[in-house]
């Protein structure tokens, strides 16, 4: 039995990558969710919260914040980080990468989403070939993106490719790495197990309803 547990909002949010890989390692969790805006900013957890903001992450007596944050966290624990320093810091570049795009999706999406879809969709052929390229230059793009192990940026790709195909289908086809990645990580076990549970499938992917 595991103690983890995952506060957040009632969307799959910036969540998806550590229940991916909380997963993947067969851990279980269990997830606290505020479902109404005016329950969380009255709540005791807003203003206990480091930063006053979720997700939250708790492991037993411990708790944190800050979703990046928790990804390493948790690829320290189930030595998701690389073999060596240098591996650990180009994963750590990767996921900046990943964030940068995240943050670009999130404030068209919360703030600018009918006026700046097209827009964002078009900018993500340049954006993703960033990523097709990096992913090239490790095992001919065959395998992950860092070293020969999967680690917490390959989750946190793969959750941004999938919010993206979602923007736009067809968005991964011309990158065919990337698209291998996608199902690659996808047909894990365990993985293609959460992605059609209940805990995944029945959340919206934003808080907005936009998608
Ligand atoms: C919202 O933002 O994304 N937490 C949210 N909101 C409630 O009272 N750096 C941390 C992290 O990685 C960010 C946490 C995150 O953990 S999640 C929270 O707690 C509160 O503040 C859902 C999400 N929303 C994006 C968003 C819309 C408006 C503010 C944040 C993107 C950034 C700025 C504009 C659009 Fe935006």
């Amino acid at each position: 039995m595991s103690n983890f547990k995952i506060t957040y909002f009632a969307c799959r949010g910036r969540c998806t990558a550590i229940k991916m890989i909380l997963s993947d390692q067969g851990m279980t969790w269990e997830d606290e969710t505020f479902s109404s805006l005016s329950e969380w900013q009255t709540s005791e957890t807003k203003k206990k919260a480091a930063f006053g903001q979720l997700p939250a992450f708790t492991d037993g007596d411990f708790t944190m914040y800050q979703s990046n944050a928790i990804l390493r966290y948790l690829a320290r624990k189930f030595d998701l980080y690389g073999s060596n320093d240098k591996d650990a810091a180009l994963i750590d570049m990767l996921n900046d990468g990943v964030e940068d795009l995240r943050m670009k999706y999130l404030k068209m999406i919360y703030t600018n989403y009918e006026e700046g879809k097209a827009d964002f969709v078009k900018s993500l052929s340049v954006e993703l070939d960033y990523f097709e390229k990096l992913l090239g230059k490790n095992q001919d793009g065959k395998f992950c993106l860092v070293g020969k192990k999967i680690s917490f940026a390959d989750y946190n790709l793969f959750d941004l490719l999938n919010i993206i195909e979602v923007l736009q289908p067809g968005t991964l086809r011309p990158f065919a790495l990337l698209f291998a990645f996608a199902a690659r990580i996808a047909s894990r076990p365990q993985i293609s197990k959460f992605l059609g549970s209940d805990n995944h499938r029945k959340l919206p992917i934003n808080g907005n309803g936009k998608q």
